[in-house]
């Protein structure tokens, strides 16, 4: 199977839908080991919703909404370790970032059908901000998403923005950038959208009777330093294309807590 890569567009636009990454088998295997993740954090104290709070919703909407968002699952099942670094998603990689990619980090994201939570509108920079902007989401889709489930919608080419003040360093002033302003990018499950981390993005509640689960891995060019060593964790930095050409002048500083 093999992928149609337009770098053309994402370096324009600052993402791109690429269909069929992901076979339906793979993505059912997928499923799988999400229930099983979810399943075992509802039996420890991990068991929370991690559904964003601020004040781009009314307190009595927000209060009923619920996002299963485990991070680091290629920690917990290795099948996201295959699909992190499968020959699909790093024939894509390769062309959005360049020969050497490296992981940054995994994690799920679920909303669960009727009160699936929200994202405002955001940019992923300030979460880790880094010098060269090659950082990317490969949003991976397990199931088929759009707007009554929350798929995720992206303002195009509003990472030529650059890094913009968000509120309490959390997201974008949501009356200058309603979720209305992105473009919707519906997907099929087994698709991925990648965006570059300055891309504005978002996604609306999951006002379906479907769930809406999506895994999600930021990649960088490993020559791209980070500004400050936030959001490590133990394993960061696993080659998935190419060469580590700066493993001896940089290593994340990871401390267990
Ligand atoms: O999966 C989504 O709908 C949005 C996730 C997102 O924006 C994020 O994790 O930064």
């Amino acid at each position: 199977m093999s992928v149609k890569v337009d770098a053309q567009f994402y370096n324009e636009n600052g993402y791109l839908l690429v269909k069929g990454v992901f076979s339906p088998e793979e993505v059912a295997e997928m499923r799988e080991a999400v229930e099983r993740v979810i399943q075992k954090a509802a039996a420890t104290k991990y068991d929370r919703s991690h559904a964003w709070q601020g004040d781009f919703l009314p307190p009595e909407e927000l209060k009923k909404l619920v996002l299963k968002g485990f991070h680091d699952v290629h920690y917990h099942e290795a099948v996201f370790t295959r699909a992190l670094s499968h020959p699909n998603m790093t024939a894509v990689l390769t062309e959005l970032i360049g020969p050497n990619v490296q992981l940054h980090h995994s994690k799920m994201l679920v909303k669960p059908p009727e009160r699936g939570a929200a994202f405002p509108m955001h940019q992923d920079y300030p979460y880790f901000p880094h010098a060269r902007h090659s950082m990317l989401a490969a949003s991976m889709h397990l199931d088929d998403s759009d707007l009554e489930n929350g798929c995720l919608s992206v303002i195009p080419g509003s990472h030529k923005q650059g890094p913009l003040p968000h509120v309490g360093a959390h997201y974008l002033n949501h009356k200058e950038y309603p979720l209305s302003l992105g473009t919707p990018c519906p997907a099929q499950a087994g698709d991925v959208l990648f965006f570059n981390y300055l891309t504005i993005h978002g996604s609306d509640v999951n006002r379906s009777e479907r769930p809406r689960r999506n895994v999600l891995f930021q990649y960088r060019d490993p020559a791209d330093l980070p500004i400050n060593d936030e959001h490590v964790n133990w394993g960061q930095g696993l080659m998935v294309a190419g060469e580590n050409p700066v493993f001896k002048e940089y290593r994340a500083d990871y401390k267990l807590a």
